[in-house]
């Protein structure tokens, strides 16, 4: 057996598992094991399908170094402790994917979990978390959770045709006393690792309850006054629901801002706007106060739901403040200004991206390129107090 053939039944993504399968540890004796969920400074790590996880540290030069280790990351262990089931994370795989907002690495799929009312419904709510998966490049999949205490069906009428028909995501709104209804949600999770997203209260330890009722996982009462979830779950952790059904569920959160995303990258996130932007008056229309804007046309003429212009509009801002903020980068006074060019003509605001790194933000692209080169990478916030 080699070091990490242990972690195959798992269902490690299929392009991670190549890499592994292509690595070697860095001392021969190190272990490759799989981050299955973090309490703060400890993390649960599964080296063999089926078997407890090791409690694990993490190196003090990782730590140095600034590299992180999020839930579904590969990691190489050492000094393996069987009595005690404890280890040390000596080494992290370059990540597949990373998504910010719940933080997870290498998933593959998000589920956005949002409740029709307790807590209220919030369409910006809904849409932050959808565009930040999009910027991560996962697959996206929408449960609409407590219709049957939705008095009646008009919102979910609408909000299918928004979400479903208009933009395409697969949309799912099971019964919560029908536990029959949840079978969609788990064949769209089969084969997938996928990751719950969505306020605290939507329902999304509940849905794993009912995919699975052995998880047995906490789930909290929903404040009547305050209409808000109670922050049942309080970690990050990856279950195996069923055979090949893999599922994190985390925290939930609402503070789900752009600050760390590229323009650019926000913008191709709003697929809708695919159609439009070539008949933009300038090549590089940010679709805010641009004259000659198609989108924004679109928008008034309802071929685009003009709520989603006003949320992109505010996401655009916030990245474009964030870039702008942030030290290292050069060409920051470009965002978000008109300029004169040459002849006196208007040109709008610049928003500029490696081709190859579009669609994460400059802190996750340092972080890649880092662990790929195996250097010290800037540390990335801790965001815990939010949960
Ligand atoms: N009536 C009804 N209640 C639901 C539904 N989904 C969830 N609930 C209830 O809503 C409350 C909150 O559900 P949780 O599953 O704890 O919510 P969560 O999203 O995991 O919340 P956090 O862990 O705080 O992020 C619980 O009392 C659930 O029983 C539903 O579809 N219908
Ligand atoms: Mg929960
Ligand atoms: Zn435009």
């Amino acid at each position: 057996m080699t070091t990490h053939s242990a972690l195959a039944p798992l269902g490690l993504p299929k392009r991670l598992q190549e890499t592994l399968e292509e690595s070697s540890p860095p001392e021969a004796h190190c272990m490759a094991g799989w981050v299955l969920a973090q309490h703060t400074n400890r993390y649960d790590v599964c080296v063999t399908h089926g078997e407890a996880p090791y409690h694990c540290s993490i190196k003090a030069t990782l730590k140095k170094a600034g590299i992180t280790v999020l839930v579904g990351d590969v990691v190489w262990l050492d000094d393996m402790d069987t009595t005690n089931q404890t280890a040390r994370i000596v080494g992290v795989w370059p990540r597949h994917s990373q998504l910010t907002r719940p933080k997870m690495a290498n998933s593959t799929h998000v589920l956005v979990v949002c409740a029709l009312t307790q807590p209220e419904f919030d369409s910006e709510q809904l849409n932050r978390y959808l565009i930040h998966a999009a910027i991560a490049r996962l697959h996206v999949s929408i449960g609409f959770t407590k219709q049957d205490l939705q008095p009646n069906d008009a919102l979910l009428k609408e909000l299918t045709h928004l979400y479903a028909d208009k933009l395409g995501y697969p949309v799912f709104s099971p019964l919560f006393d029908k536990a029959e209804t949840y079978a969609p949600i788990a064949a769209a999770c089969h084969g997938q690792v996928s990751v719950l997203a969505g306020l605290s209260g939507a329902g999304k330890s509940s849905l794993l309850n009912r995919l699975n009722p052995q998880l047995a996982l906490e789930e909290g009462a929903v404040s009547h006054k305050l209409e808000r979830g109670q922050h049942t779950t309080r970690h990050v952790a990856l279950l195996t629901v069923a055979p090949g059904i893999i599922v994190a569920d985390t925290p939930g959160f609402s503070r789900a801002t752009f600050d760390e995303a590229l323009p650019e990258a926000v913008e191709q996130a709003f697929t809708e706007f695919a159609t439009y932007r070539a008949q933009c008056g300038f090549n590089n229309c940010t679709h805010v106060t641009e004259e000659n804007c198609a989108v924004q046309a679109a928008a008034q003429l309802g071929n685009i739901a003009p709520e989603r212009l006003a949320h992109y509009q505010r996401f655009m801002e916030e990245a474009v403040e964030g870039n702008r903020t942030r030290a290292d980068i050069s060409d920051k006074s470009e965002y978000g200004q008109k300029k004169v060019d040459k002849q006196g003509g208007k040109q709008a605001a610049r928003v500029r991206l490696n081709e190859n790194l579009r669609g994460q933000s400059r802190r996750q692209q340092r972080q890649a390129m880092s662990q790929h080169r195996n250097q010290p990478v800037e540390a990335m916030d801790e965001e815990d107090g939010e949960w």
